[in-house]
């Protein structure tokens, strides 16, 4: 049996589109931030009585057809035709809007390694954990995080600047406790398949994201957020452009973006927005202005996040 944690990721560059549908390869690199507060917990148990895995999440037993693609390889590396019990909790609350995918599967890949004795190294685990689930594969590790295209072997999430050099912080706005009408695997595949601007926004994300790269590098970390933004909106726009047309947004999603551009102009106060599938709004700022962001945003509500660490083994026997 082993446990282990991970924290969620806020891409500021955006994985949508998919190289390998299969393997989630994606077909742009992507940028994220490890979020500090939010924590998926998971137990991953062998238990040699069992004739399939069983998945309890939140304690619920689910059925989660990524969880056993996942647990499908697992078995394939370790040789080791035996079953396990996995239990996962999530310490926010899906209704955030947070990716709870990538936690979820990030916490999966580790505790099962141990579990199992796969004996995966860093860039093991997240191949494994990109299997689950695309964004999972930069939970693994903390602060910013890349994630380049390639191939099976060479893409994966890897670590650009550990948590405590990363300056940066998140407020997630909740809007609404609906839930998303469209996943990302289903969105992305429609939108790769009918969107006229998809060749578009392959070819500018990938721009951003060596953009990104530099603006990192240079710590221009307000430079860093408007192209965040930028990034966010375009994946939107090809979401629109796609046939049946994707809409995420919900009429406050549209009044945070608003009020987040009046406060920009009026009052030059670094605060950008970003936005993945679904309605909600991520305030993205700098530490040092958390204090004003949290009160010009008063009337929502708000949760807080710093840059997190990586993934990590919590308990094993
Ligand atoms: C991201 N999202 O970069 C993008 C932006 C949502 C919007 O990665 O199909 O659950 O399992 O690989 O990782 C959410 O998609 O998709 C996601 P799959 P995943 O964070």
């Amino acid at each position: 049996m082993a446990r282990a944690i991970a924290h969620p990721n806020i891409a500021l560059i955006k994985y949508w589109g998919k190289a390998d549908p299969l393997i989630n390869l994606p077909a742009v690199p992507s940028i994220s931030l490890t979020l500090s507060e939010l924590e998926t917990s998971t137990s991953v148990t062998i238990d040699p009585q069992l004739n399939q895995d069983v998945f309890i999440l939140n304690g619920k037993e689910t059925i989660n057809p990524k969880v056993e693609l996942m647990m499908n390889a697992v078995r394939k590396i370790a040789k080791k035709e035996v079953f396990a019990s996995i239990k996962s909790s999530n310490n926010f609350p899906t209704s955030a809007g947070y990716a709870s995918s990538a936690s979820g599967m990030a916490a999966i890949a580790l505790a099962s390694n141990q579990a199992y004795e796969l004996g995966l190294d860093h860039d093991g685990l997240a191949r494994l954990a990109r299997l689950g689930s695309g964004s999972a594969t930069r939970s693994i590790d903390g602060g910013l995080v890349s994630w380049p295209t390639g191939t099976d072997v060479s893409s994966f999430g890897r670590a650009i600047l550990p948590p405590e050099e990363v300056p940066l912080a998140v407020f997630s706005v909740t809007t609404t406790a609906a839930n998303k009408k469209i996943s990302s695997t289903d969105a992305m595949q429609i939108v790769s398949s009918t969107s006229p601007y998809y060749p578009t926004w392959v070819q500018n994300s990938t721009d951003d994201y060596f953009k990104a790269l530099e603006l990192i590098k240079k710590s221009k970390w307000e430079d860093l957020l408007a192209l965040a933004q930028n990034n966010a909106l375009k994946m939107h726009a090809v979401n629109l452009a796609a046939r049946p047309e994707i809409i995420y947004w919900q009429p406050e999603s549209l009044a945070i973006m608003q009020q987040v551009q009046k406060i920009q102009t009026e009052k030059q106060i670094p605060v950008y927005f970003s936005l993945d599938a679904g309605p909600n709004v991520k305030l993205l700022t700098l530490q040092k202005w958390v204090k004003e962001v949290a009160t010009e945003f008063a009337t929502w509500d708000l949760q807080l996040s710093l840059p997190g660490k990586g993934a990590q083994i919590i308990d094993q026997n």
